[in-house]
């Protein structure tokens, strides 16, 4: 049994200080710990897929990040893992939880998982080791860990057996609730735009220094055929998690960043809007694509035509959402939101479809990711962060 304090001062010694997650009783003590000490900014997610990539998110932006849940959240991880970290050569300290382990009385629904944790680790490649629970095994685990992330660029985890860490007492901050946000709505109930023709007011009036997460699907093989630049991350995979990487982002460089999202992808993990609302990243400007349907699948039709997107946003705690359906009212909600502080949606509606003559990016994920990382990094130099 090793303190908390001791583990989380060794993980700083491998350049990790970022932590987010979702709870186990087994990881109390950690999550205790992380979030008592103010210095480290635990960011409290939604789901542990959201996890994953809002731990993405930061490590673009420059952090050593940790993400830490029970092995039965490993199964909402699996994707973004699979199809973000994976392609992209993204890595993250992966501290996972042994519930169910065999020979432990454990619940029935922890069974099956505890069977399988390392397996299913092993399966989709994330290298794995206990975790570690006596004070010499700290530094040599958490050295084999930040190793291997440097070697592979992929995440490591570390599987945490029942009782590994000493209690510790919980003195969280409470999270004021944020000002009522303000909702601004300049449809024109007229013919719907094109997907291309928002994209391309999003090229003209974003400004240079800010990054740009696109949703996967046609919306950034769109973006790619207009242009292809170094503050693009075209998100192939990972399917909803564009959000979250914008708050990782947008935590971490606390700078005007900008999330183009579909209205499947927005739906596929609502969750982040509200991780998003209570964080309240200054410079988040989350714009969702909205075409009612999965258009990169065959327009099978989504349930967003019930959904208020602006007002589930601003019912998280969103500082400020737009309603638009024109490319006029687009332009004028874009630039507004641009001159906001605090989380900021645009919903734009649009009509399914899209270019004809469609490209895929034709630079590798995890070239992207770098020619990402080295951009934001030049972006806070150039700002003198
Ligand atoms: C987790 C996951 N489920 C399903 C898919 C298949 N898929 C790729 S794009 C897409 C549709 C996305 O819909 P939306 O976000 O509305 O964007 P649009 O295609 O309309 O631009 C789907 C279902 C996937 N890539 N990942």
């Amino acid at each position: 049994m090793i303190p908390a304090a001791s583990f989380i001062a060794a993980a700083g010694q491998a350049g990790i200080g970022f932590f987010t997650g979702v709870p186990c009783s087994f990881l109390t003590p950690l999550i205790n710990r992380t979030l008592s000490d103010r210095s480290l900014n635990y960011v409290g997610a939604a789901s542990e897929g959201e996890a994953v990539a809002i731990a993405a998110g930061a490590w673009l932006a420059g952090r050593g990040t940790a993400m830490m849940c029970q092995n039965s959240g490993l199964g909402n991880a699996v994707n973004p893992l699979t199809s973000l970290n994976y392609p992209f050569r993204i890595p993250t300290l992966l501290i996972v939880t042994w519930r169910g382990q065999p020979g432990l009385k454990d619940e029935p629904q922890h069974v099956l998982m505890g069977q399988i944790t390392q397996r299913l680790l092993d399966v989709i490649e994330v290298p794995n080791a206990p975790f570690p629970t006596t004070a010499d095994a700290l530094a040599p685990a958490l050295e084999q860990a930040r190793a291997s992330m440097n070697a592979t660029g992929l995440p490591y985890a570390l599987v945490m057996e029942k009782d590994s860490l000493a209690e510790e007492s919980l003195d969280q901050a409470v999270r004021p609730p944020p000002a009522p946000g303000q909702r601004t709505d300049v449809q024109s109930h007229g013919d719907r735009p094109t997907r291309l023709a928002i994209l391309e007011r999003v090229l003209a009036n974003v400004p240079g220094d800010a990054p740009i997460i696109v949703t996967t699907g046609k919306a950034g093989r769109e973006l790619f055929t207009l242009a292809d630049r170094e503050q693009h991350l075209y998100q192939v995979g990972s399917m909803g998690c564009a959000s979250p990487m914008g708050l990782g982002v947008a935590l971490t460089t606390g700078r005007r960043t900008i999330v183009l999202d579909g209205d499947g992808a927005a739906l596929m993990k609502l969750g982040s809007l509200a991780t998003i609302g209570a964080y309240q990243p200054a410079g988040l400007l989350h714009v969702i694509l909205d075409n009612g349907v999965h258009d990169s699948t065959g327009g099978q039709a989504t349930v967003s035509p019930v959904v208020d997107f602006a007002g589930v946003a601003l019912a998280c705690g969103y500082a400020h959402a737009f309603v638009c359906d024109s490319v006029e009212g687009f332009a004028a909600a874009f630039s507004h939101a641009l001159s906001t502080t605090g989380p900021c949606l645009v919903h734009v509606r649009i009509r399914p479809g899209s270019l004809e003559k469609l490209g895929r990016p034709t630079i590798a994920p995890h070239e992207v990711a770098q020619r990402f990382r080295s951009f934001l990094r030049q972006a806070a130099e150039r700002a003198g962060s």
